[in-house]
C-alpha cells in the first residue's frame, strides 16, 4: 500500500514538478502535452505507457488529435503519492519541450 503524500514532504514533491496543476475536486494533479500531430502525441502516449507499465502505476489520460491530457492520482492511497511524483518526472522527460500547462 502506497501512503498518500502530505505536509512538508508533499510541497517538497509538488515544488519540484513544472506545469502539474491541481486538479479540482480531488486529489490529483494534471497536465496538457500539445505535439506538432497525432503521430507525436501517440508516440509519447506510447513511450509513457511502456514505464507506467513497469512501474505498475498508470496515468488517467484522454488524447484528442495533437494533445494528450494527463491527470495523476494514486486509487489505493486515494490520493497523490510519491509514485505520482516519479511518473510526473518520467512523463515530463520523456515530453520534451512539447509539455504545456492546461489552459
Ligand atoms: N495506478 C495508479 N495510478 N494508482 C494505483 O493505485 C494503481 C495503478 N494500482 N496501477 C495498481 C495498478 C494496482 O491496481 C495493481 C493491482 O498493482
Amino acid at each position: 500500500m502506497t501512503d498518500r503524500l502530505t505536509g512538508k514532504a508533499r510541497e517538497k514533491a509538488l515544488k519540484g514538478l513544472k506545469g502539474w496543476t491541481k486538479a479540482r475536486g480531488r486529489d490529483a494533479i494534471e497536465k496538457t502535452f500539445r505535439f506538432k500531430n497525432f503521430n507525436e502525441a501517440f508516440g509519447f502516449m506510447s513511450r509513457v505507457a511502456l514505464v507506467a507499465e513497469k512501474m505498475d502505476h498508470h496515468p488517467e489520460w484522454a488524447n484528442v488529435y495533437n494533445r494528450v491530457d494527463v491527470t495523476l492520482t494514486t486509487h489505493d492511497a486515494n490520493g497523490l503519492s510519491e509514485r505520482d511524483i516519479e511518473l510526473a518526472t518520467f512523463i515530463d522527460k520523456i515530453a520534451g519541450k512539447a509539455g504545456r500547462t492546461r489552459e
